[in-house]
């Protein structure tokens, strides 16, 4: 792995209170414009953003452990990305794929044909959100299938639109009063190793199969939808054999399998994508997040036969695919490859889950350290019990920020802290920032059963 240079001194750096004061006049100038329902974890004010850190408008800079929810692997600020971004804003920041295409979005379904599970030939679409590639990927089952059913899991979260609303499973805050939700969506049981002990992957996968046929019909289930790992729904990852059981149904079915990798994809996980560690193809595949350096871009992968089978003019928008974000995606995914980013994922995960687990060992009051790579979590219950404590989670998170360390906390529950940081984070800041959520979690939830 070549060196990774940063502009930002890579240090936690506490000048002022947290929240300083600028932050919090930027709250009160907030409040009186921005909409209520839109909510910040973290209400301090970002004024630059490299490698492992985010500098605030105090001054102060705060170790990140959450790359902006999985977005910025390569860094907030990294130099090819900003290269590239500039250079193609220069050209031109939009004609619309739809009107005059340009070569940027044809080199990105090239990365993606050939960077994405299975050999077979691919298609991609592009667009401008997680939310919008799951939407269409659900639109490209039906539509090949001539079904309508589509299965989906416990604990998922695919977004915010109506259908994806309804992907999702979370009521409390993405749903909540907000429907009425798209139909044809049907629920089934997560593989949950930790809440469902003793059921191996095998097992959950037929109580799945078992449900579908009995409640949908095998011949009316247009695509089973999942991420391989599931993200805001709490870090959950399946049992071994639970996804390639349902990916062989889905076959069998002639029902489309979507991985939804929008959290996982791009070396996040240790891999290119989570599905690698199965050793699953999906026939679709929904990326967003960590392809473009924080650049917004999504982008819907899969069989060509599927993807080719829609009518022409039957996908698109405005600005699927922008050339700035298309020139951002083609930077970050050379930078990821020069720099082994998947590599760079396991080297984070032998760092953190160690210590983690040492932790846990100490603390009754965490009952699972889970993950892959630098997608880690620590599920937080009441000493002795598997029963959800949300608050600690929250308390942890709020006493690491007080310290200058950036957690993102999910989970159905509320009751997990996650671990996401850029994955161009150096060995020490993200020991460092280990050691403070530590200290954290020995003062909150350090109770032993
Ligand atoms: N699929 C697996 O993780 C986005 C959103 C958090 P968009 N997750 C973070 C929030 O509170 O909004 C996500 C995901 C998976 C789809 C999405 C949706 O991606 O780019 O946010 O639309």
């Amino acid at each position: 792995m070549t060196e990774i240079g940063y502009r930002c001194t890579q240090e936690r750096r506490i000048r002022t209170a947290l929240p300083g004061p600028k932050s919090a006049e930027l709250t009160e100038r907030r409040r009186a414009v921005v909409a209520g329902g839109v909510a910040s974890a973290v209400p301090v004010y970002a004024a630059d953003a490299d490698g492992g850190v985010i500098v605030d408008v105090d001054g102060n800079s705060l170790i990140d452990l959450g790359s902006g929810i999985a977005v910025t692997g390569v860094g907030a600020s990294n130099a090819s990305v900003a290269a590239a971004v500039a250079e193609q804003a220069q050209h031109f920041t939009h004609t619309c794929f739809m009107i005059t295409p340009y070569e940027g979005y044809v080199r990105v379904a090239e990365e993606l044909a050939a960077l994405t599970p299975g050999a077979h030939e691919k298609r991609t679409a592009l667009f401008n959100s997680g939310s919008e590639a799951v939407e269409n990927a659900v639109k490209v089952a039906r539509l090949t299938t001539g079904r309508s059913a589509v299965v989906a899991f416990d604990h998922a979260y695919h977004g915010r639109t109506n259908l994806t609303m309804a992907l999702t499973a979370k009521t409390m805050p993405y749903k909540a009063h907000m429907g009425p939700f798209a139909p044809e969506i049907y629920r089934m049981p997560m593989s949950y190793p930790y809440r469902d002990p003793g059921v191996s992957g095998e097992e959950a996968a037929k109580r799945v199969i078992a449900r579908i046929e009995a409640q949908i019909g095998a011949d009316s289930t247009a695509a089973l939808i999942i991420e391989p790992i599931q993200g805001e729904g709490g870090f959950i990852v399946p049992a071994p054999g639970f996804l390639p059981a349902l990916v062989e149904w889905a076959h069998a079915s002639g029902a489309v399998f979507i991985a939804d990798e929008v959290q996982t994809g791009f070396a996040r996980t240790g891999a290119w994508f989570a599905s690698e560690h199965e050793g699953i193809v999906p026939d679709l595949i929904t990326m967003a997040k960590g392809i473009a350096g924080g650049m917004p871009l999504a982008a819907l992968t899969g069989r060509a036969e599927l993807l080719d089978a829609v009518h022409a003019g039957g996908l698109g928008g405005t600005y699927g695919g922008n050339p700035v974000a298309c020139a951002a995606a083609l930077a970050a995914i050379d930078f990821m490859r020069e720099h082994d980013l998947p590599g760079r994922a396991r080297h984070i995960e032998a760092i953190v889950k160690p210590r983690l687990e040492a932790v846990a060992a100490e603390a009754g009051t965490i009952g699972d350290v889970r993950g892959r790579g630098a997608m880690i979590a620590i599920e937080l219950v009441r000493a002795g019990t598997s029963e959800p404590d949300a608050a600690a989670a929250k308390a942890i998170a709020a006493q690491a920020l007080s310290e200058g360390v950036v957690v993102l906390t999910c989970g159905t529950y509320g009751n997990i802290i996650r671990l996401l940081p850029p994955l161009v984070i150096g060995d020490d800041l993200l020991r460092e920032g280990l050691g403070v959520l530590e200290a954290a979690i020995r003062t909150v939830a350090g109770g032993t059963s």
